[in-house]
């Protein structure tokens, strides 16, 4: 092959400070390792030397401990896009060290194509073969690498032994054009292929080739406990409903579910929601649960960005790929989370919020409204242009200290005019054409926890007899966070 081989350090050592780094992947999978953490070794004896060091880092989203967490805690990062889930990146942002743009993955491609976030200078690609014309064979996850490699000056192959480029035929890799000249996206049902399965660069821009050879490392879940087994429960109620009444049609809709230990749970709980149809899911990661529902036929087909796996269950899927690129497809998520594709398939929108407020508003990203969580990723892709929009959570947190359900969330991913259905372990509050009065009493009854029901109609009734067509009191919307910040328990607090 023509292309210049290198070690990781070698190549790690072409980065400079200030450079921006682009990544392929989305989770784990697809996502570099050996030269981040070289890159990150690298910084460290920069820092030492007194010398600065940091780059730019845009992903696909999650990535693995050798890049977010290995970078972050070599304070080797600067400014960081557009979603993270590591504990170290978490804290850097959080300290104010870290510049972190949070925004929704449909949007990611089209604002660096269009030149909104600056040049970027490498892309750092995971591939499992590539041949002399810069077609690259990708692996279980595509992000946004289809853009970062158009945009980036020069690449870096990571050529991973560990997998088998046999993968090659589950990608549909497909990039929309720039405006005035985009055109519809043909995608007219999850299972359809509009583009190329390899993932084309230009040869000229590959400066080197590290031979590598690792597996993600991904754990499994959490198990299903109850509170989430409930909340599966109550979602397979609702989709039954929605079918029995006819507003789901007979043949069903595709789904999407989010990401975290609370959609897994639901998607586990579908295995056995009988009245329910076989469905197809088009989605932006595929978790572990996906695999099992493909496996009995309840999944018929799940179009992702991702395979979000566990090692375990990767290497099933990767040893029958024949079997599961009948059933699979991966695309960059310009196209998973793409708003014409969600509305004209008329996905059910499943997502996870951190908590929600009395009117419907949704929190997914800010702990007591300060703290980065994750990101919003792609939940407001989809949420804003779902046939049906709906968030669940689990009614409290962190042991009962803390209500999902508060009076005014304290940082807004999607507004109420974008979630149409609340449903926690409690029940279900089916918020479609209701006033924010009747929205709050919904979600009250049949969302919160027992144990917060009466200081929220307490916070309700101070609202009686006062004008307006929203019952806020600006007084008191967070005073169940100030209560939990002064306290550590939401329980205690009292109204002014
Ligand atoms: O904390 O880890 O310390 O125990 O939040 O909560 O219940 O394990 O739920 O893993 O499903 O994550 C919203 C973060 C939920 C995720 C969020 C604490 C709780 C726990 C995690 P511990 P759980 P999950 C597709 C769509 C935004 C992006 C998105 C997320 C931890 O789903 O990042 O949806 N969503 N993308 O104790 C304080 C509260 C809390 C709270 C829970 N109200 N206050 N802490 N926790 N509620 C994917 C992509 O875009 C890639």
């Amino acid at each position: 092959m023509k292309y210049k081989k290198m070690t990781a350090e070698q190549a790690a050592a072409l980065i400079k400070h200030g450079d921006t780094v682009s990544v392929s992947g989305f989770t784990a999978a697809g996502s570099p390792r050996v030269v981040t953490a070289a890159l990150a070794v690298r910084a460290e004896a920069e820092h030492e030397a007194g010398r600065e060091f940091k780059i730019n880092l845009y992903t696909g989203a999650l990535t693995n401990e050798c890049v977010d967490e290995a970078l972050a805690k070599a304070h080797a990062i600067d400014k960081r896009m557009p979603f993270q889930g590591s504990p170290a990146m978490r804290a850097g942002i959080n300290a104010g060290e870290i510049n972190y743009f949070d925004m929704h993955l449909s949007v990611v491609g089209q604002y660096v194509r269009y030149g909104f976030l600056g040049k970027i200078d490498y892309c750092i690609i995971e591939a499992l073969a590539i041949n002399e014309d810069g077609e690259i064979v990708l692996s279980g996850g595509v992000g946004c690498v289809d853009t970062y490699s158009q945009v980036a000056d020069k690449i870096i192959i990571e050529l991973n032994s560990a997998y088998d480029a046999k993968i090659r035929g589950l990608h549909d890799i497909y990039t929309p054009a720039t405006p005035p000249h985009r055109r519809e996206i043909p995608i007219y049902e999850p299972q359809d292929r509009i583009g190329s399965p390899i993932l084309r660069v230009d040869p000229k821009k590959v400066v080197a080739v590290v031979d590598c050879h690792y597996k993600y490392g991904v754990k499994p879940f959490t198990p299903v406990d109850e509170t989430t087994a409930q909340l599966g429960k109550n979602v397979a109620r609702f989709l039954t409903e929605e079918l029995q009444s006819g507003r789901i049609p007979a043949e069903f809709l595709p789904l999407q579910s989010g990401v975290g230990n609370v959609s897994n749970a639901i998607l586990h709980e579908l295995q056995e929601a009988d009245d329910i149809p076989p469905f197809k899911l088009y989605t932006e990661v595929l978790q572990d649960q996906v695999i099992d529902l493909i496996d009995m036929g309840r999944c018929t087909f799940a179009s992702s960005g991702s395979l979000a796996l566990s090692d375990e269950v990767y290497d099933k899927v990767m040893d029958n790929i024949d079997f599961y690129k009948q059933h699979i497809v991966l695309r960059p998520y310009e196209l998973s989370n793409h708003p014409e594709i969600v509305r004209r398939l008329g996905i059910v929108a499943i997502n996870t919020a951190l908590e929600a407020d009395i009117f419907g508003n949704v929190n997914s990203t800010h702990v007591m409204g300060t703290k980065m969580m994750n990101g919003v990723g792609g939940a407001a892709d989809f949420a804003r242009n779902a046939y049906i929009s709906v968030f669940i959570c689990p009614s409290v947190a962190k042991g009962g200290s803390i209500s999902a359900i508060v009076p005014y969330v304290s940082h807004v991913d999607s507004s109420e005019h974008s979630v149409m259905v609340l449903i926690t372990e409690q029940g279900i509050a089916d918020l479609r054409g209701k006033s924010p009065r009747q929205r709050a009493e919904l979600i009250v009854e049949n969302c919160a926890h027992p144990s917060y029901r009466p200081l929220l109609r307490e916070y309700l009734k101070l609202m009686d007899g006062v004008a307006g067509h929203t019952p806020l009191s600006l007084h008191n919307a967070f005073s169940f966070h100030e209560e939990f910040l002064r306290s550590g328990d939401m329980h205690n607090t009292q109204f002014e």
